[in-house]
């Protein structure tokens, strides 16, 4: 029992769109999240021509971090985290993502943040894109359908791991980068903006344009990987998912052949490119299901090949059930949809709880990969309410409590087990709700979806069980 390794990277996550606030600070240029309107971001309205100052964008303030950052650090550093995941915004260094050197004033930022990981003993864990790319970039190339957008992904990544690389040994290329071919997958994940000027579901990319962007992706991420291993050996660089376990609905064989292909393409096509360093064997079969016919240049594939990376890790909130019989479970801002599972109960918004989905996912992925495989995402969305000044989440502790006795378990199986980071550690903005109140945090950010709030941080009962648990590695669940 008890299993967690000396050094377990304990922790929790954000992303700068969701979370830092300062949206046009210090030279910072507008994000494609800057244009995204509040409501649903899959109802989200894309604006072309100016911002519109009556509207509410989440991410303009959000949690503030910006302005916080001190203050939240120190929280942080209260609970005892080891780790603490967050994402650049990729606007703040390159302001229309095309400039030729980086905004020094955004650099600044960052450096004040990490040197503040580092008084408190905290590992930081960068995520170089998370959903969001510069707005100017994305229009000029309709996000990463064009293979321009490349050289300017690298220029921004290996113009952060130069300033940072001896502050920051933890590396994420893009976050969840298999979203790119599901749901939300054309502007949150691709950037892909152009003609969005109404509801996503009345404009949507063809497949192969999903596919292309993917690739380009693909490139990017393994171009910086090799940069950061010739250059920064120190460094440890990773790839990331959204890890969805799949089951057959049922033993008929048809529903079993549905969930291995539910696996292969929605788990292990991206993963295999970017740790095995080459497109799988089943890629042929996925493409031309999807009449995809991909552009790939010479070199590409031998630039996949020399930018594998050091580690892996993936979000983990659900597993989806498939095959033909069963109730559909179609879900309010889920990445993907499936049959309802009768074994498992839901939350708020109808994401499955599965705790030993999470024990399954571990095991699949270390026994695909055998490099080792951290949790970087994984928590409750839930309405919190403020009683006398606390926040009572108990759900949220039975939650957390629940998924980290199976990774416990599946350290025990044999799994290499780096670190577990919750998502949303203080209270931010949800990425595919756009909503405030859809909260994940053991910090409680007093702010709602109509703009107002103090900003006040406040600790819920999850901070006080957390730091427990922090501190007794793992034991005192
Ligand atoms: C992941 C994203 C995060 C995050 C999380 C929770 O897919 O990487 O950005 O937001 O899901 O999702 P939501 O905020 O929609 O509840």
């Amino acid at each position: 029992m008890y299993m967690f390794k000396e050094g377990f990277l304990w922790g929790g996550a954000t992303a700068a769109n969701q979370f830092e606030g300062g949206w046009n600070a210090d030279g910072k240029g507008v994000s494609i999240s800057d244009m995204c309107t509040n409501g649903s971001r899959d109802e989200a309205k894309w604006f072309t021509q100016a911002i519109h100052a009556d509207r509410l964008y989440p991410s303009h303030e959000a949690s503030d971090f910006y302005h916080h950052y001190k203050e939240d650090i120190a929280l942080l550093g209260e609970m005892g985290y080891k780790c603490f995941r967050l994402s650049i915004a990729w606007s703040r260094i390159f302001p229309t993502g095309m400039e030729e050197t980086p905004n020094e004033a955004g650099l600044q930022f960052y450096d004040r943040v990490f040197d503040e990981c580092i008084r408190y003993g905290i590992e930081p864990l960068v995520t170089i894109s998370h959903y969001e790319m510069p707005f100017e970039l994305a229009r000029k190339n309709n996000g990463w359908l064009s293979r321009e957008t490349i050289g300017c992904y690298v220029r921004y990544a290996e113009a952060i791991l130069d300033r940072y690389h001896d502050k920051v040994k933890y590396w994420i290329t893009f976050n969840e980068i298999n979203c790119a071919q599901m749901l939300m997958g054309d502007i949150v994940a691709t950037s892909m903006i152009r003609d969005f000027e109404g509801p996503i579901d009345t404009i949507r990319r063809t497949e192969q344009d999903r596919y292309q962007a993917l690739h380009h992706q693909f490139v990017a991420s393994a171009r910086t990987v090799k940069y950061a291993h010739e250059n920064y050996p120190e460094c440890k660089m990773g790839n990331m998912t959204a890890f969805l376990a799949a089951y057959p609905g049922t033993c008929n064989p048809t529903d079993i052949l549905t969930a291995q292909r539910f696996m292969q393409d929605d788990n292990w096509y991206c993963n295999d490119v970017q740790i095995k360093g080459e497109y799988p064997y089943f890629a042929e079969r996925l493409w031309k299901e999807h009449q995809v016919s991909l552009s790939i240049e010479d070199g590409d594939l031998n630039i996949l090949k020399e930018g594998t990376v050091d580690f892996t890790s993936f979000s983990y909130y659900m597993s989806v059930c498939v095959g033909e019989s069963g109730e559909e479970n179609s879900i309010g801002g889920n990445l993907t949809n499936g049959k309802k599972n009768p074994y498992l109960k839901a939350s708020d918004w109808g994401w499955q709880i599965d705790p030993e989905g999470l024990r399954y996912a571990l095991n699949e992925t270390y026994d695909r990969y055998r490099i080792p495989v951290m949790v970087v995402e994984n928590g409750l969305g839930a309405f919190d309410e403020i009683v006398d000044g606390r926040v009572h989440d108990i759900y949220r502790i039975d939650y957390m409590r629940e998924h980290i006795r199976q990774m416990e378990l599946a350290t025990e199986d044999g799994v290499d087990l780096m670190g577990y980071t919750c998502w949303g550690c203080i209270d931010l903005v949800s990425a595919t709700t756009g909503e405030m109140r859809k909260r994940y945090g053991q910090i409680f950010v007093d702010k709602y979806d109509d703009g107002t709030g103090s900003l006040e941080r406040i600790r819920k009962d999850s901070f006080y069980w957390y730091q427990k648990v922090i501190c007794s590695n793992g034991k005192e669940l």
